[in-house]
């Protein structure tokens, strides 16, 4: 649900109205979002161009006229930090690409932790992917280079986070702590424009989305939660439907639109899910309790979690609030998270 939106307002306009919003109010965090939306359209552009130049492909193949082919994900990170490293305000960032942090300005009182291009399987063929951030105060004096302390603050810490989805038209959807706002490119004056405002996600959906195919991976508390998905009780609307893209961004907006949960759980091969908890799970984390939903690793809230590295994975159930408590009184009812471990 969102509020009508009646005129048109950019992204930038709006920024500048709400700037009361931001907090600490300096216009620095401001200036931060020019950047990255400066990015985002510079990202959009080619993943639009995708399949007419040779930007798909492996890293380190070779186009037709010999030059080297950069994945449209490492050309993605190549587009955020160099935006974020000539706006002065970014002292960090941290990136899906990158093992170690990139140091980008010492005076600069921000950290920015990003997946530059989520849904990496889906590039090739044409479905939606995302650009995921989210947005830190650095801890350490300004002046100094930013350190591993600044980069490794719990998601409850975070002071903005978004993500831009590269889909049938392309979007922008963050929040600072004072609700969830998106806007939508408008190709015909290149400018985000406000959307949909206030969005708020139903209580209740009826949509589960989750890679199947794991199924026999999952921990039993998993598996007793998709059965009860696909129960058939009429006045609770169940079964509910299935959808799974395998593009986080994509899911994750369909369900913050529509009502529903998404779940990337732990398996018995990845005893901690696969979705980064820096860059992946607390935006969307933010972003959902903002909406009024919810975000859990199965038993605890996904912000309540201090991370003690930089690529971290969790495993996430997020989205309508109603659901993800259901999914994790299942997931409280087994000791042992697998049958074959009792
Ligand atoms: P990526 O960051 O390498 O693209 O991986 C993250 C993606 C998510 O977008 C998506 O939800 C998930 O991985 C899909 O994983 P799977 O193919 O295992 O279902
Ligand atoms: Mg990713």
């Amino acid at each position: 649900m969102e509020n009508k939106v009646t005129q048109l307002t950019t992204v930038h306009q709006f920024i500048l109205d709400r700037q009361n919003d931001f907090p600490y109010a300096t216009g620095e965090l401001s200036r931060l979002f020019r950047d990255i939306i400066l990015a985002a359209r510079i990202v959009n552009r080619d993943v639009n161009k995708a399949g007419l130049v040779d930007i798909l492909g492996n890293f380190g193949s070779v186009n037709v006229q010999g030059e080297e082919v950069k994945k449209l994900d490492i050309h993605a990170n190549i587009q955020f930090i160099k935006a974020l490293s000539r706006g002065g305000e970014c002292a960090a960032v941290i990136s899906e690409e990158d093992e170690e942090i990139s140091k980008v300005n010492p005076l600069g009182k921000y950290i920015v932790a990003m997946d530059p291009l989520d849904g990496s399987s889906n590039i090739d063929v044409n479905v939606s992917i995302g650009t995921i951030f989210s947005i830190y105060r650095r801890i350490s004096p300004i002046g100094v280079d930013a350190t591993l302390e600044d980069c490794l603050q719990p998601g409850s810490a975070q002071v903005a986070a978004g993500y831009i989805l590269y889909g049938s038209s392309t979007m922008l959807i963050y929040t600072t702590g004072k609700g969830v706002n998106a806007f939508t490119l408008d190709l015909s004056i290149g400018e985000f424009c406000l959307s949909h405002a206030n969005i708020t996600t139903p209580n209740m959906g009826s949509i589960y989305s989750i890679n199947e195919g794991n199924y026999k991976k999952f921990p039993d508390g998993v598996k007793k939660y998709i059965k009860y998905c696909q129960d058939e009780v009429k006045e609770e609307k169940r079964p509910y439907n299935s959808r799974y893209i395998g593009s986080f961004v994509a899911d994750f907006h369909r369900n913050l639109m529509k009502g529903g949960i998404y779940i990337y759980p732990n398996t018995s091969k990845d005893p901690n899910g696969k979705l980064r908890l820096i860059y992946e799970c607390n935006p969307m984390a933010f972003l959902i309790e903002q909406a009024g939903g919810k975000a859990s690793d199965g038993f605890r809230r996904i912000m309540d979690i201090k991370p003690t590295e930089l690529h971290q994975r969790s495993p996430v159930f997020i989205g309508s609030k109603e659901m993800v408590e259901k999914s994790e009184e299942h997931m409280a009812e087994f000791v042992t998270p697998f049958a074959d471990k009792k």
